[in-house]
Order: structure tokens, then sequence, then C-alpha cells
């Protein structure tokens, strides 16, 4: 059995976490192995992407079990956290995190660094990090206060308190709640709707908000008249004008 799964249906690339005994905890080889999935998500004709958890937990961080004494952390962070959760940013296209079940530590990093997060009923949100003398890592700190604000944030993360999927989607954590059993389901079919969309526009609205934080409204302004400049140059776009004017659903290629 593969540590990740990768499947395929149209459109929509699914990556599954695949260590269930172990909370589907991550190790080395979880790391590569992700990776490798990023990297064949980048293929044009995958236009989402979805991250689940097998069995009971959606990743409960770290495998604990895989550190001895004094690690380096800090090395270990560079090489193999960092690079997936870039490459989860790098991604011109939607990564939804289906929340299964459990997701501690850098699992829930992992959630938050995905542009969208639907959860199951089963689901619960556990910093993880605080309770074994850990700060945020895995870019915790950055998604997590992007999503909630400084002072929730904070106050979440410092008191390691476990979260149910009701006062995460009241906090905005993740974007809905579905019954256990309807969570596939409900992804793929949120999934094939961004999947039907143009996807250099999708990609393009990506880039613009992960940008907008940081930039003035002078530098937001002109990033976007260059890309609104490059989307109006696509096949998408003379398509979207001319399905809307005929009244029929658009077709869209990516082109
Ligand atoms: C696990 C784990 C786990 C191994 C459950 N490892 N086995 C840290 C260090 C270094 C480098 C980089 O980054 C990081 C970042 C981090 O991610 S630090 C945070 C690490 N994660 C945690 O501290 C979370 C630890 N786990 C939990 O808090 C709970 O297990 C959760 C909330 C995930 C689930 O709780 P329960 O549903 O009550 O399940 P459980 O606690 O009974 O766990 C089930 C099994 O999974 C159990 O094994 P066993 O053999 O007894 O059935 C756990 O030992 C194992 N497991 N998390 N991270």
């Amino acid at each position: 059995m593969p540590e990740v799964e990768v499947s395929r249906e149209g459109a929509v690339q699914t990556i599954t976490l695949n260590r269930p005994e172990k909370m589907n905890a991550l190790t080395r080889g979880v790391h590569a192995a992700l990776h490798s999935a990023l990297v064949e998500a980048a293929d044009p004709e995958v236009r989402a992407v979805v991250i689940t958890g097998a069995g009971r937990a959606f990743c409960a961080g770290q495998d604990l079990s895989e550190f001895g004494e004094a690690p380096d952390v800090g090395a270990s962070l560079r090489a193999t956290y960092h690079p997936n959760v870039l490459a989860i940013r790098a991604l011109e296209k939607p990564v939804i995190a289906a929340v299964n079940g459990a997701c501690a530590g850098a699992g829930l990093s992992l959630a938050c660094a995905c542009d969208i997060r639907i959860a199951s009923d089963a689901a619960s949100f556990v910093p993880g990090f605080v309770g074994i003398g850990l700060i945020p890592d895995a870019g915790g700190s950055f998604f997590i206060e992007r999503l909630l604000g400084p002072s929730r944030a904070f106050e979440w993360m410092a008191s390691n308190r476990r979260l149910d999927p009701v006062e995460a989607h009241a906090w905005g954590l993740v974007s809905e709640v579905v019954p256990a059993d309807e969570l596939a389901a409900r992804t793929a079919a949120v999934a094939l709707g961004y999947a039907n969309l143009p996807p250099r526009a999708i990609g393009m609205t990506k880039r613009l908000f992960d940008h907008a934080r940081t930039a003035t409204l002078e530098e937001q302004l002109e990033r976007e008249a260059e890309l609104q400049t490059a989307a109006a140059q696509t096949a998408d776009f003379v398509e979207g004008v001319a399905a809307f004017l005929e009244r029929r659903t658009p077709d869209f290629t990516g082109s």
C-alpha cells in the first residue's frame, strides 16, 4: 500500500495520505510521495486538487516516532515540509483539503496551506505544537494568522484547544461542514465545479490573493491590471463572453 495514493477522475486529482494506523502522520517517505503527487498535479490537465486522509484522521502532523533526541528540526522542515507547502501555493489551481478527521500539528498547517477546507462532521482541529513544547511550523503561523487574525490565531495556537467542526466553521477556518459519509461526494462536486471554470483565470485569482496581503494598493492595482491583460487575451475570455451573449453554458478549455 503506498503511503500516499494518487487518483485522477477527469480533471480532478485526489491525493490521499495513507497511513491510517498512524493517523496519517508525516514521515520523510510521506513527504517525498506527497511532493511527487504535487509535481504531478501541476499537469495542466489537472484543474483541481483534493488532499484528504485515509481512515479516521486527516493528518496528525509529524510522526513523532520518527524523531530521536535533539533532531535538527530546522533542517528537516526546510528539506521536507517547506517544498510541499510552497508547491501547494505554486499550483495555479484550487487545492481543496477534505478534512475527514483529526487534523493536528503540521497536518493542520497542511490543511491551512490549501485554498479551501471542507470538513466532515467527524473532523477535529488540534494545534498540537505547544502540547509538545514546539511552535507552529510548516506555514501554520502564516496561514492561520491570515485565516483567523492575529489575536484568535495566538489564543488558539497557544491554548492547544481542540476545535470541533462547527466552531471551525463559525471561525471561517473551513468553508463548510458535511456529514462524514457525504464528504467525498461533496468535495468531488466542489472540485468539479472549479474544474469547469476557466483555469487561467482561477490560477491568476489565486496569485492575486496570495500577494494582496503584503502589497500596497498601488501595487495590487498594477498587478490586477497586468493579470487582467493576460486574462483578456485568453480564448476562455472570448468563450465566456460568447456563451453569456448566446445564453449557453461556456466550455472553458484553458487556452
Ligand atoms: C501518532 C501521532 C503522531 C505518531 C497519533 N505521530 N503517531 C514537529 C517535529 C519535527 C519536525 C517538524 O515539525 C513538527 C511539526 C508537528 O507536526 S508537531 C505536532 C505533532 N503532532 C501532534 O503533536 C499530534 C499528536 N496526536 C494527537 O494529538 C492525537 O493523536 C490526535 C488529535 C491526532 C488524534 O487523537 P485521537 O483520535 O484521540 O487518537 P490517538 O491519540 O489515540 O492516536 C491514535 C494512534 O495514532 C495512536 O497510536 P496507537 O498505536 O496507540 O493506536 C497514536 O500514537 C498515533 N498517533 N498522532 N503525530
